[in-house]
């Protein structure tokens, strides 16, 4: 049995330089699941925020000649102020420079170093200062960390995390909860990275100052990694809400992150939770990355797209759509504005927009505005009526497996019944006939059908779907019920075309690919 409650987190995002559009696709994502399981009235509690400390924050305050805390906070406002330009809905934002936050990782860190977990060495190695991540000889690839940042040897005293204790839980963990990591392909990476044998973990620096101290041990400075993972628990209350284990949200916390970031939220931090005691998440969520020219798009690459322009330009629901149907959720994908304004126009225009447009201005024109359900049925509607009903269920199915890109597959495949019953059913011949009863039969079918795919596309393109709601004036709830009715009389409002065809002749004017300088 699902849980009704559910606590949905992004990664929290570096704030070395702006978001782009991998930023948005993982907060979108997340946005839309929250929308989802609110539309099937479960409690939510979705969060985000910025992972603010560490060496690389502090070089790129440096280089742009700011305040360490003044470049975080001005770095961190351009986060938060994506998320209208998205429509995104969170319950909370979180800045790890924040008090509260501080007071988690040093209670977090006594736990662990009480538990036995945290002892005191040396550590020397090739370190990543772009990835933040120390590496041995072997593991170089060309001179550069395998996550190609460039590196140098540092020998540093440190505390380490006896991460080499965890291999029997972490490995019973992962069977006895099969679904721990999502999709399950990328379940396999993590147990054979397990599998070759796990090290004790570095968990401290001394070559910085912009971190969590450590506690009683001032020259030491969490490591950012653990500082950061710590967030998930902050935002749950902790340490005031001391006991994780009893509370639903983190019985029911899913983690959204992008593949690189897999083992640092499938093997550390369940073994860090485990060592303070409390258990690992519900769920961790892995997708691809969104590509450009070749390479992954990301901001030390500087081959990033800016989503603000998007939503500037098209508005956020073709943005979200375009995201979430683009790439299955797992897989890489290019970014691509041909693409983009290809599934714009197929299916927010032609498919979607125009059944709803179609149908309710026919409704208005031909019908008074009124739609009165009639019992005169042919053959032709159970078969509509199941068709639809199938593919909604179906479309249910993918969504709770994060499936976005299969689950709107799904609900085109409604749309495309819709269509083809329309299509076949003529009511502008029934009318011409003076079938009125069989017109308001079919008129009654498709917008109950209509309604409902609407409604189910709510999370996805809010905007839109809000619209088009109002527009058919059926008094609602926002609640997902695959065979919801609607009432025998429904007398409809002005009808509105709410998506535009995009003409790639007119956006010459416009250079969506520039790289803003600022
Ligand atoms: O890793 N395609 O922060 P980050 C898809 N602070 N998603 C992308 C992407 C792309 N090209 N680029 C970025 C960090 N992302 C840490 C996380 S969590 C405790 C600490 C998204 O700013 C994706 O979700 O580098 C990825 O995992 C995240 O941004 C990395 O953001």
């Amino acid at each position: 049995m699902q849980s009704r409650s559910v606590f949905i987190t992004t990664p929290i995002y570096y704030v070395n330089a702006k978001p782009h559009i991998g930023h948005a696709y993982t907060t979108i994502a997340c946005d839309i699941f929250s929308r989802f399981r609110r539309m099937l009235f479960h409690d939510v509690k979705f969060t985000t925020g910025t992972d603010e400390h560490g060496k690389k924050i502090e070089q790129s305050a440096q280089n742009a000649g700011i305040i360490t805390q003044l470049f975080v906070d001005q770095h961190s406002q351009l986060f938060r102020d994506l998320l209208p330009f998205l429509n995104i809905k969170i319950d909370d934002f979180i800045r790890t420079t924040e008090a509260r936050h501080k007071k988690a990782v040093e209670f977090f860190w006594a736990e662990i170093k009480r538990n036995e977990y945290l002892y005191l060495g040396e550590y020397s190695g090739w370190y990543d200062i772009r990835n933040e991540a120390y590496f041995s000889e072997d593991e170089l690839i060309d001179g550069k960390s395998p996550l190609g940042g460039d590196v140098q040897y540092m020998t540093e005293p440190c505390y380490f995390f006896r991460l080499s204790a965890f291999y029997d839980q972490l490995m019973n963990f992962y069977e006895n909860n099969p679904d721990f990591i999502m999709p399950l392909h990328r379940r396999n990476e993590v147990i054979s990275f397990v599998q070759q044998g796990l090290k004790d973990l570095a968990v401290t620096r001394t070559t910085f100052k912009w971190g969590i101290k450590v506690p009683k041990d001032p020259k030491h400075v969490v490591y950012v990694w653990l500082d950061a993972l710590v967030n998930y628990l902050t935002l749950n209350g902790y340490p005031e809400n001391a006991d994780q284990n009893r509370d639903v949200f983190w019985q029911n916390s899913v983690h959204f992150v992008g593949k690189e970031i897999i083992k640092f939220h499938a093997v550390y931090w369940p073994a860090f939770l485990m060592a303070a005691g409390i258990r690992p998440p519900k769920q961790i969520v892995v997708h691809g990355w969104w590509m450009s020219e070749g390479e992954k798009m990301s901001k030390s690459i500087g081959n990033v797209q800016d989503p603000i322009k998007y939503c500037k330009l098209f508005g956020s629901d073709s943005l979200r759509y375009y995201l979430m149907r683009e790439v299955p959720f797992g897989d890489d994908g290019n970014f691509s504005l041909e693409n983009f304004i290809g599934r714009h126009n197929s299916f927010l225009v032609n498919s979607f927009g125009n059944l709803c447009y179609r149908l309710l201005s026919f409704i208005k024109n031909h019908a008074d505005g009124v739609v009165t359900k009639h019992n005169t049925f042919t053959e032709d509607d159970p078969v509509f009526d199941d068709g639809v009903n199938r593919a909604l269920a179906a479309a249910m199915k993918e969504m709770h497996q994060y499936a976005f890109s299969k689950c709107l597959e799904r609900l085109e495949d409604a749309i495309a019944f819709a269509n083809q019953y329309i299509d076949k059913q003529k009511p502008w011949a029934l009318k011409k006939e003076g079938n009125i009863n069989r017109m308001n039969t079919v008129l009654s079918l498709l917008l109950e059908k209509t309604y409902i795919i609407t409604k189910f596309l709510m999370p996805f393109i809010p905007i839109a779907a809000e619209k088009i709601l109002r527009q058919m004036n059926i008094p609602y709830e926002p609640i997902i019920l695959l065979k919801e009715r609607i009432p025998e009389r429904i007398n409809i409002g002005e009808p509105e075309i709410v998506f535009t065809k995009i003409d790639p002749a007119n956006l010459t004017a416009f250079d969506v690919f520039a790289v803003d300088d600022d």
